[in-house]
């Protein structure tokens, strides 16, 4: 049987054709198009490929089908390419994301600047992945009445992205661990910033936007449901990063070392004792594993993995009854939402 994965993932080898095919008109060499084409493979299939997939779900569910399979295939061909820009826009972050954060491994591989003989060029390579995408935008969509609103729309996530990362990186210097300058209405912003708007919105906006259904209503609808779901998402991704194993998440966690701005650490903030509070100061942001550990037996001994557990009970029962409020006389569907919570909701990768 051929998922809905393996059908999104059959578009990817004729993209990579078409983005080699620029660097070939440009008569740059067959080591540089063998080196862009390793990156593209390497960086932007082997995840999850929730955001790309929505992209087409979403539109899907808009044009009130009940399969993509209903689509023609020129329609999942325009819709998949979307998804794949997003796809492209995730792999840019990711390569950077991990320089920056010191990580070992992603998607259970090394990080791309890990692997030998790639090292710094990968900041390049984090360009040319960006890049990309606005090549293929051009080259599927110049014609469509939206293309200027798909660009805008990417542009600006990218910003509200780096943002996001350019906070999370300041609150988390190297040489200057402050608890004190922690805090989770910090922490909300920063995640929202760096996961929620890209991950969660822009799916929706894009499939939006070539379903005709964009009216400034729907979109706000639409971004008042997505940046809390967004905000959860990136929850659970710094809880994972500490009680999720590495062959669960496909990485190992370094929030504890890197001296982040984690969910984790502002709610044990919020609960320890004075001595305890003592033992993260001295423990916490440390390059060095033995005081990772005593950060991690802190939050087993306080039990930190409850208050996650009543914090995603209380926020699906929000995010739920936001959905239940929506708007739908204008076209937009609840169901693109209800869809997006269930790919997310108790999520263990
Ligand atoms: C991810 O933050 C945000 C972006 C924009 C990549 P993170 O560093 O927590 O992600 P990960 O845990 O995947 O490294
Ligand atoms: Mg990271
Ligand atoms: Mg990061
Ligand atoms: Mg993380």
């Amino acid at each position: 049987m051929v998922t809905p994965r393996d059908k999104f993932l059959e578009v990817f080898p004729s993209l990579v054709d078409e983005l080699k095919s620029i660097l070939v008109n440009y008569g740059m060499p067959p080591e540089a198009i063998q080196w862009y084409e390793r990156s593209l493979q390497h960086n932007t299939p082997g995840g999850k490929l929730n955001r790309g997939l929505s992209v087409v779900d979403t539109y899907t569910i808009l044009k009130g089908h009940s399969s993509v399979d209903e689509l023609s295939a020129e329609e999942y061909k325009k819709l998949a390419i979307l998804g794949w820009c997003i796809e492209l826009l995730q792999a840019y972050f990711l390569v950077a994301d991990d320089i920056m954060d010191q990580s070992i491994t992603r998607r259970g591989q090394p990080c791309w600047y890990k692997v030998p003989g790639v090292g710094d060029i990968a900041i390049n390579d984090a360009f040319m992945l960006e890049a990309a995408i606005y090549s293929l935008l051009k080259k599927h969509f110049k014609q469509d009445s939206y293309y200027v609103d798909l660009i805008e729309l990417f542009h600006e996530v990218t910003l509200q992205t780096e943002l996001g990362q350019l906070l999370d990186l300041i609150t988390a210097p190297e040489d200057s661990v402050d608890l004190n300058k922690f805090s989770l209405d910090k922490h909300s912003f920063i995640v929202i910033f760096k996961t929620a708007y890209y991950s969660f919105y822009l799916p929706v906006a894009l499939a939006m936007y070539v379903a005709g259904i964009h009216d400034e209503k729907d979109l706000k609808q639409a971004q008042d449901v997505l940046i809390p779901l967004g905000e959860y998402f990136q929850i659970q991704d710094d809880y994972l990063d500490n009680f999720g194993t590495p062959e669960q998440i496909g990485k190992i966690g370094t929030d504890i070392q890197d001296n982040k701005c984690s969910w984790l650490i502002n709610k044990a903030l919020q609960i320890v004792t004075p001595e305890q509070r003592k033992v993260l100061d001295e423990n916490y942001g440390k390059k060095d594993a033995k005081c990772e550990a005593v950060v991690k037996q802190l939050y087993d001994d306080i039990n930190l993995e409850k208050y996650y557990k009543e914090y995603e009970e209380k926020t699906a029962k929000d995010i739920q009854s936001k959905i239940d409020l929506i708007d739908e006389s204008r076209g937009f569907k609840k169901d693109v939402l209800t869809a997006f919570f269930k790919k997310v909701y108790k999520r263990s990768k």
